[in-house]
């Protein structure tokens, strides 16, 4: 558990701020937008309006945790110097909002950056930092930390609250789950948390073409019993092909493992700008894969991590796929 005064610190520069924004992951999900918005409509409750800024679309099946809100995304229109105080939520590592230089240029000029996060991270970026590597989500710490200052935990909190633990808890599947989570996820139900809302958004947004292109990723999967370690890969011309983005594949890493005798999973995608994206999820309680991540230049948690390599996905001669 974190210690008590790194919640004060964190409400110390929150509760002050009159005109403060949200930085966005580059790549978006539940958990980091449902700590966000769990914030931004707390600090509504002050009567303090919020910006929020991403660079890139937020999913379309994450977009009703918005409650209409606006997003910006061109930061050439931004001055960050304009707000007294930046947050970045569930990021794991400043790279990931897509606007390290321009946050690092605000942080030198003297402006506070709260950075709230459960990746495992050894040099946090914030120039104030709520980070608790032991949570199940970011969602859970800023739960703690509105309770603590006072907020109202409204519905429209407990929802973007809960969307955050189910997900990266897996729908309390995951060796992540804790009962603090869970405890925390009761009292989201007992607030009035949209719980269908929830599973609508989470669970049950993809269309047929998804499915389709899950089956034809499915049927590259390949087990390397040496390393008990099943893989797939997903190719840049799979999306084209099927006139999908990325968001179409959003779950299924977590459905991997429902497959038994593995050690852990691994599903290699291309991206746009010949880089190869790494995602490694393991449910062995004695495997790490944030190691193994680590090792490829990634990082991220025990169970789940990820690496980007340069290049692209090619057949190998013994029938398997290889990096180019
Ligand atoms: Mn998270």
């Amino acid at each position: 558990m974190t210690a008590f005064s790194h919640y004060r610190g964190a409400l110390d520069i929150l509760q002050p701020a009159k005109n403060p924004i949200f930085i966005l992951l580059q790549s978006v999900d539940a958990d980091a937008l449902g700590s966000a918005m769990a914030l931004i409509f707390a600090l509504e409750q002050d009567k303090v309006k919020s910006t929020i800024f991403c660079v890139s679309p937020i999913p379309t099946f994450l977009t009703f945790l918005l409650n209409g809100r606006e997003i910006h995304n061109d930061i050439s229109k931004i001055e960050l110097t304009d707000h007294d105080l930046v947050v970045v939520t569930d990021a794991g590592s400043i790279y990931r909002t897509g606007i390290q230089l321009e946050l690092e240029g605000y942080m030198e000029n003297g402006g506070q950056l709260l950075n709230i996060d459960h990746h495992h991270i050894h040099e946090p970026f914030g120039t104030i930092n709520l980070i608790d590597a032991t949570a199940s989500a970011t969602a859970v710490l800023v739960y703690d930390l509105l309770k603590l200052g006072g907020w109202t935990i409204s519905a429209n909190i407990a929802t973007a609250i809960l969307v955050g633990i189910i997900a990266d808890t897996d729908n309390f599947s995951n060796a992540g789950t804790t009962i603090r989570a869970l405890t925390i996820a009761a009292e989201c139900y007992a607030r009035g948390a949209e719980t269908r809302q929830v599973w609508r958004g989470l669970y049950r947004h993809q269309p047929l073409g998804a499915l389709q292109l899950w089956g034809l990723i499915f049927s590259r999967l390949q087990r390397n019993e040496r390393w008990g370690i099943v893989a797939t890969v997903i190719l840049q011309e799979d999306f084209a092909r099927h006139g999908l983005s990325d968001e179409a594949l959003d779950g299924l890493a977590n459905f991997l493992s429902s497959l038994a005798d593995v050690n852990a999973t691994m599903v290699l995608t291309e991206l746009p700008d010949h880089q190869i994206k790494g995602s490694l999820r393991t449910t062995k309680d004695n495997i790490d894969v944030s190691k193994l991540a680590a090792w490829l230049g990634g990082g991220g948690h025990k169970k789940a991590a990820g690496f980007t390599v340069s290049g692209r996905l090619a057949h190998s001669e013994r029938g398997g796929w290889q990096i180019e």
